[in-house]
Parts: structure tokens; sequence; C-alpha cells
């Protein structure tokens, strides 16, 4: 059995749900009270060093870090969402991760808690400097998606991997902060996809959102 610990409005956390539900997992999905400090007492702290969310609990070890926990998941499974049998697009999902992570997931991220929820949650007035600088990055970046999307409608070949559901994530903030996304049917018809397909209607059961 696995367990998930996290925090169902984040995109670090939402991301390993997408993949255990495409994966078809039987797991359990602990969210945190961050308000309470669960987060930081020394059961969580034993999960990772810094006290952060998701971890992982699986097979008397704990992992954290969204993307390891991922890749973890799909390899433990021996799933074709992360092929075990094909070098190459291993190395391109693992580069989709990193590029979302370190480019355009970074910006949606900082732009979506700037614009909608810092003052959401109580963490005061937005930085427009950070929010504008984020925003063109964001302009910058889509178009290399556009691209890659209207290539072969998937991040990696013709098919679903891991990286389109961590994409996913992100995007969900473009989509959360009303990022223009009209200019781009390929990631518009990418999304609608993800959106209503069924392991993302699990997902967003689990994640409390029906
Ligand atoms: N790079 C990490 C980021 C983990 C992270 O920063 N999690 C945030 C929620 S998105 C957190 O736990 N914040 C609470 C804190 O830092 O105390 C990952 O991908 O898992």
């Amino acid at each position: 059995m696995y367990q998930i610990h996290g925090l169902p409005i984040s995109s670090n956390t939402t991301k390993t749900i997408f993949v255990a539900e495409a994966l078809g997992l039987d797991y359990e999905f602990i969210v945190m009270d961050l308000s309470k400090g669960e987060h930081k007492q020394t059961e969580h702290m034993a999960r990772h060093p810094l006290g952060k969310l998701p971890t992982l609990t699986h097979d008397g070890g704990s992992l954290f870090e969204s993307n390891a926990i991922c890749t973890y998941l799909a390899n433990v499974e021996n799933s074709s969402l992360y092929p075990n049998d094909n070098t190459f697009d291993r190395a391109r999902i693992d580069q989709w991760l990193a590029f979302f992570t370190n480019h355009l997931g970074r910006w949606l991220n900082s732009y979506s808690f700037e614009k909608v929820a810092r003052e959401r949650y109580g963490f005061g007035k937005p930085n427009i400097a950070v929010q504008d600088e984020a925003y063109g990055f964001i302009q910058e970046q889509l178009p290399c998606i556009e691209q890659q999307l209207s290539q072969s409608g998937f991040f990696v070949g013709n098919t679903l991997t891991i990286a389109d559901y961590v994409a996913f994530a992100y995007f969900e903030n473009a989509v959360l902060a009303d990022v223009p996304l009209n200019e781009y049917p390929a990631i518009l018809a990418w999304y609608e996809q993800l959106k209503g397909s069924d392991e993302m209607q699990r997902a967003y059961k689990k994640l409390g959102r029906v």
C-alpha cells in the first residue's frame, strides 16, 4: 500500500495524485493541515528533512520530491507511462519534468501564486514585479509547448506519459490565473482531453474537488 502525504492545492502534490490515478494504484492520500503545522511535526520530518510536501511512503521507506515520487511509482508498477524499454523516451520524460520544474512550471506557479493564491490564502498583496516577471517568461515559453503538442499531441511520442500528468498539474495554475491560451489550440486540446479523462475524474475526487 502506498501513502501520499500532501496538500491538495499544490501542483507538487496534484502531479503525484494524477500519476497515481493514471497508474490505477491502490493508495491512501493523507491531507496535511499546514495551519496546524502538521508538516513540521517529528512524524513528518522523518519523511521529509525540511518538513515539506508531498511525500510518499512505500515498502517501509519514504521519498520526497514530487518528480522522484512520480517516476518511482511508474517504475514500481512497470508502467509504459515511464517506459523501461526505451532509454531515450525515459530521458525525454525526465527532460520535460526538469523543464517544468525549472522553467515554465516554475513561472506558472509563481504567476498564479501572485495573481490568485497570495490574497486568497492570506499571504498579503500580490508582488506585481514578480507577477509581471513570471508572465513575461510564460509568454516566452508557451510557444515551445504548443509546437511540441501540435507535433504529436503529447509530450513524448504519441501517447500519454508521466510528463503529461506533471505538465497538466502546472497548466491547472495557468487556467486558475486566466493565462490566455486561445492562441495555443494544441495546448487547449491536450488540456481538455486530459481534464475529461477517467483518471482525472478519480483524481479530482481524491483531491476533494468534487
Ligand atoms: N521541489 C519540491 C517542492 C516541495 C515544496 O516546496 N512543497 C511546499 C508545498 S508546494 C511545502 O511543503 N511548503 C510548506 C513549507 O515549506 O513549509 C517538490 O517538488 O516536491
